[in-house]
């Protein structure tokens, strides 16, 4: 009996002494995003319908809208988003230790099982992923979650800088090489996959043993945050690419290419939990990405604002037209808000009492 209680006393001491190691999935466990070449999207082979017509509206039309009161305030002084190679040490170490106090803040309870309220995020994305994906919602629904992010490091978290942005083609076919994975102090390496194409732990930088519990897929596994990159995939990411995107004229046939090209690719290329569609929001270097998918989402519509802030088209996930007035949800973590609220990044229009209201640097 005295053995056994020293030999389970001896079990506790060791285990406090070890770091948590969580298990370290195949890149089987991750369901991967669905892709296009370049090649199939110049040729609009993503689009059954073929392109579909521009939504400008005419030329009276667009001339009509005045400027309201909330939109000349929010020009005056726009929030405005700093690409990663413009923000400072500073700033960066700020960025990531408000990202790491959420991970250690209790979840709300509102999105179960997640552990933490960085979790209610990932949580939420996977609960959502279905209306949230594969379908034109997808990039306006994701202007508002990384907005919500966004507040919630803010009033959660005393995050109190610019925000930032990560302009991805310049990093294309070379991710790794970026100083975000190279510098310890950031968001950890970024390894190439071994020899059976799994992904690794990551165990350098601010995540390092960071353990997912949301996903893989719609399962809730306990999982080691991994990376697996393929840069021949980041290579995807590139100016070529965005602009065949924004050549497209329609808000649904440039959010089509948009998602299945430079966005799903950001997801593979980096893979592992980046490459689950379903709790990709686990690796925190998701925001980052999705700052670049939205920051794309922006420069189409600055190529025509008049019209690309005031109008949409494309079908939700079940079929319904999209109109200015289709509510986006975050789950009530943000009050939900009108498409027509947040289509313009420059509406000041007042959410919970915060004017919707950022730039890019460019
Ligand atoms: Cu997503």
């Amino acid at each position: 009996m005295r053995s056994l209680v020293l030999l389970l006393a001896a079990s506790v001491a060791s285990a406090s002494l070890l770091p948590s190691i969580s298990l370290n999935l195949p890149s089987s466990a991750f369901p991967k995003f669905h892709t296009i070449s370049q090649a199939d999207a110049e040729a609009g082979n993503d689009l059954p319908e073929g392109f579909s017509n521009s939504t400008r509206v005419n030329a009276l039309e667009a001339a009509a809208t005045v400027q309201t009161a909330a939109e000349a305030a929010c020009s005056a002084s726009p929030n405005v988003r700093f690409e990663w190679r413009q923000y400072s040490a500073s700033d960066r170490l700020a960025f990531i230790a408000a990202i790491k106090c959420l991970m250690n803040k209790p979840p709300s309870g509102n999105f179960p099982p997640a552990t933490s309220r960085y979790e209610d995020f990932v949580r939420l994305h996977q609960m959502d992923m279905p209306n949230v994906h594969g379908n034109p919602k997808f990039l306006i629904w994701h202007r508002y979650y990384l907005w919500t992010f966004e507040q919630v490091l803010r009033t959660e978290c005393g995050f109190d800088r610019a925000m930032v942005w990560w302009d991805e083609t310049l990093d294309a076919g070379k991710f790794a090489q970026s100083d975000m994975f190279t510098n310890t102090a950031y968001f950890g390496h970024l390894p190439p996959p071994d020899a059976n194409g799994n992904g690794y732990c990551i165990e350098s930088g601010a995540f390092a043993g960071l353990t997912c519990h949301i996903g893989p897929g719609s399962s809730n596994t306990p999982h080691c945050l991994a990376r697996a990159v393929d840069e021949s995939l980041t290579a995807q990411c590139n100016t070529g690419f965005v602009n065949t995107c924004n050549s497209r004229t329609s808000y649904s046939d440039m959010e089509s290419c948009s998602e299945y090209g430079p966005h799903a690719y950001g997801h593979d290329g980096i893979g592992a939990v980046m490459s689950d569609v379903s709790a990709s929001p686990s690796d925190p270097v998701f925001w980052m990405h999705h700052t670049f998918v939205d920051h794309g989402f922006r420069i189409w519509q600055n190529a025509d604002v008049a019209d690309r802030t005031t109008t949409i088209n494309g079908n939700d996930h079940n079929g319904n037209p999209l109109t200015m007035d289709t509510m986006v949800s975050v789950g009530g973590i943000r009050p939900d808000v009108r498409i027509g609220d947040i289509m313009n990044t420059l509406s000041g229009v007042s959410i919970g009492g915060v004017p919707f209201c950022y730039r890019y640097t460019y």
